[in-house]
């Protein structure tokens, strides 16, 4: 019985995070920095070793992001990131992250969600003058380095056809270009990764082909049958890896490729197990397991999962069957061990990715008959875990679970349509045309930081904080009555981060005090861990939200994170359905909604930035989830009176095929990240007739670049094409206050400029 963890790349400190931004900051060298990255890949393979992991992966680390690596090995490298004078590694993150120094300005590549989790991949471009070429072997080189520790590893490379389906055609391609007409270009190039790999030592090859749990991948069956048939003969043997999802009708032709071995995630979808079983039966095929979840923070089920896989070994012998985590571990925390505030009680339901990685050596040694008493006795305490947590997942909040059951239709709607809404809120609140707004957060500025820190460790007073926040939303506010923003926001000073605050505050949530994840590049998030029914105690934002508005004349937003994305970027529980605490979230949010309008808010904007990437990857589940979801989002929002005015608003959507579920959210104002996704946005509002307010967005915040007027301007004018006057950005508290002054001065003026033109 073999045992292997798909991914794990992360230091239990967020090491790399800190090497990075202080390498970007002039502080460390390269040499630096490859000493950090070493350090943490000697760590990550040495402790999967140490707690008897087989198939150790290697060539998954990453200093920014996997499918960005994939990219500059292969030579995806746009032409605006060349001829800079740059080093290799400052084109790569110039790629990541742009690049505004010392005479060179070019924006950062698009990011998009990474299938339905809550990572950002950056997206290659590609076009027919597309030149692939090996510019180093990354995995091979990574494997070498492993091996120089006495380390036998398995590489890891995202496959070829998941690679060219992820990407995007680049600006100059084509109309009628599709990424995938690339493939025969591109293999050639993998043939040469692969058959180095093999030349270097290694066995097995994990080739992670995502893609095959989508509807989509049914079209490239002859593209996958083709490839791999051509790639095995070069390539050690091929683990060819599918995660968070299930394989579907794929698998009747993913069952005949030329692999060695097929990984399939058992966690997410456990139903498919018979269905591959009985596939990969007459052939060698090894199978593996994919039981121990890579997305969920919850202790394994040992008894069960010994149960299950004991069938799939019974059809297809010890031999060909393996134990692993169902996808890679970068998606959830590293280390439990880190945590000093969870109480025992709760720590004992929870396994992060290095106790994950002790399951799937305990479950494969427990299947492989061990008689150690030490595996006994994890399999015992695994069962008095797992029954301790049952136990606590009886008890429920009664007074919510009546109140979820008692929702009513009428609770899902406004008084009256938008048109009468409208009329209401004019007379409610004054604005200008081409109005112009933030989408909330200004910069978190290491004071604020630093203040928050100290209030955690007792070293300032509760009150000397509140003092400091109100200073800071003093400061926010006085800034944007001075560039001369229309609507303005409290800058949200007060929260570390827009699902986490929340989490903190409401009844049913657990939170860590080190539980790190990555969302892109060098940034991470703490997702909050749901463990019962969900409640508010009492008004959360309402105290800074009517202070923010008590110093202006100008109108106030209040600011929350919208049910659905608190529940997609959270741990969600296990034993409840997720529309359930969905609603139970639009509940507590409600009621929230109704405070702030009662503390005299006029405009609440309730942010749903994740409920496009919350689709199921699967067509067939989309209306399902999509039916609860925007059922949540009303209920959230429509229990005030015509005249507030209810913003939310999305990030790097492709909505077109969502279009009728965001008409659905009927909020009054939409806005979106229009700056760097594709026009085709907002085409699609102008198409299905977007009857509310939309603001599209015209200042791209993930990069530190400050876009000029003029560039404002012109994207002014594109918009106004397709729509009505409204013009905002996305959350500032990444940027710094500088790049924020420049950037938001350059958006009024760019208002002003188009009020005075029309
Ligand atoms: N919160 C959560 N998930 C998200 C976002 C968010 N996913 C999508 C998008 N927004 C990702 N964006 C960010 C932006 C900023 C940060 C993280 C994700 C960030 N993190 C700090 C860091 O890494 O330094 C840590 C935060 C802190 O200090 O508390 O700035 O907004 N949940
Ligand atoms: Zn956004």
């Amino acid at each position: 019985m073999s045992v292997s963890t798909i991914q794990c790349r992360l230091g239990a400190n967020r090491e790399i995070k800190k090497a990075v931004e202080a390498y970007w900051a002039g502080k460390n060298s390269v040499e630096d920095l490859t000493k950090a990255a070493a350090d943490v890949k000697k760590e990550n393979w040495t402790s999967l070793k140490k707690r008897g992991v087989t198939f150790i992966p290697s060539g998954d680390f990453s200093l920014y992001d996997h499918v960005l690596d994939h990219s500059e090995m292969l030579n995806v490298i746009p032409s605006r990131y060349q001829g800079l004078q740059l080093s290799p590694l400052d084109v790569y993150f110039a790629m990541g992250r742009g690049r505004q120094s010392e005479g060179v300005d070019v924006p950062a590549s698009e990011m998009k969600k990474w299938f339905d989790s809550n990572y950002h991949y950056v997206v290659p471009e590609l076009s027919p003058s597309t030149v692939f070429k090996l510019n180093r072997n990354k995995p091979r080189d990574e494997f070498n380095e492993a091996k120089s520790i006495g380390i036998n590893t398995r590489p890891v490379v995202l496959g070829p056809i998941s690679y060219l389906v992820l990407g995007k055609a680049s600006r100059d391609a084509p109309s009628n270009f599709d990424p995938i007409s690339l493939l025969p270009k591109l293999v050639p190039i993998y043939a040469e990764i692969l058959s180095q790999l093999k030349q270097a030592g290694a066995d097995w090859v994990q080739i992670d082909e995502p893609i095959l749990v989508q509807d989509s991948a049914l079209q490239y069956q002859t593209q996958f049958t083709q490839v791999y048939a051509e790639l095995e003969k070069v390539a050690p043997k091929i683990m060819l890896t599918t995660y968070f999802g299930r394989l579907g009708e794929n698998l009747t032709f993913v069952s005949k490729l030329k692999v060695a071995g097929l990984h399939i995630d058992v966690d997410r979808e456990p139903k498919q197990i018979d269905a591959v079983v009985a596939a990969v039966k007459p052939t060698n095929v090894i199978l593996s397991l994919g039981y121990v979840s890579g997305r969920a923070v919850w202790k394994i089920d040992m008894a069960s999962t010994v149960t299950s896989a004991k069938k799939a070994i019974s059809a297809l012998s010890a031999e060909r069957v393996i134990i692993a985590t169902s996808s890679s571990l970068i998606h959830i925390p590293v280390a439990l061990t880190s945590e000093t505030h969870i109480t025992a009680e709760q720590k004992d339901w929870f396994s992060f990715a290095l106790e994950k990685a002790q399951e799937v050596a305990v479950l494969a040694a427990i299947l492989s008959g061990s008689q150690d008493p030490l595996i006994s006795s994890a399999l015992e305490a695994n069962r008095v875990s797992i029954s301790k947590r049952r136990e606590f997942e009886k008890n429920s909040d009664d007074t919510v679970r009546k109140r979820v059951a008692s929702i009513t239709p009428g609770m899902l709607e406004r008084q009256n349509p938008y048109p009468v809404r409208r009329e209401a809120q004019r007379k409610n609140m004054s604005l200008p045309k081409f109005p112009t707004t933030t989408i909330g957060s200004f910069p978190q500025t290491k004071e604020i930081r630093a203040a928050r820190a100290k209030l955690t460790k007792n070293q300032i007073t509760e009150a000397e904080y509140e003092e400091f926040i109100k200073k800071e939303i003093e400061h926010v506010v006085r800034f944007q009555e001075k560039v001369g923003l229309d609507l303005l926001v409290h800058g949200e000073p007060e929260r570390n981060d827009m699902v986490q605050y929340f989490g903190e505050r409401l009844n049913g949530f657990v939170f860590t005090q080190n539980g790190w994840v990555q969302s892109y590049g060098s940034r991470y998030v703490r997702p909050p861990i749901i463990v019962s029914d969900i409640s508010r105690s009492g008004p959360i934002t309402v105290k800074w939200s009517s202070y923010a508005q008590s110093i202006t004349k100008k109108p106030m937003k209040g600011m929350l994170t919208g049910p659905v994305t608190i529940l997609n970027w959270s741990f969600p529980r296990a034993d409840v359905s997720r529309e359930i605490q969905a609603k139970q979230l639009a509940l507590s949010l409600r009621d929230e909604v109704l405070d702030l309008a009662k503390a005299g808010i006029k405009a609440i904007q309730v942010d749903e930035p994740a409920i496009r990437e919350g689709l199921p990857l699967r067509h067939v589940d989309w209306d399902g989830y999509l039916k609860w979801a925007v059922d949540s989002f009303k209920l959230a929002t429509a229990g005030v009176g015509d005249e507030i005015q209810t913003h939310s608003h999305f990030c790097y959507s492709d909505f077109n095929d969502i279009f009728p579920s965001i008409q659905r959210l009927d909020a009054d104002v939409i806005s979106i990240e229009a700056s760097k996704s594709d026009l085709k946005l907002l085409t699609a509002f102008k198409q299905y007739g977007y009857s509310n307010e939309i603001g599209p967005g015209v200042y791209d915040i993930h990069s530190p670049r400050v876009p000029s007027e003029e560039e404002i301007r012109q994207r002014i004018l594109t918009f106004l094409e397709l729509i009505p006057e409204n013009l905002l950005d996305c959350g500032l508290k990444t940027r710094a206050w500088k790049e924020t002054e420049a950037s938001l001065q350059n958006l009024t003026n760019a208002a002003k400029w188009a009020r005075e033109r029309n």
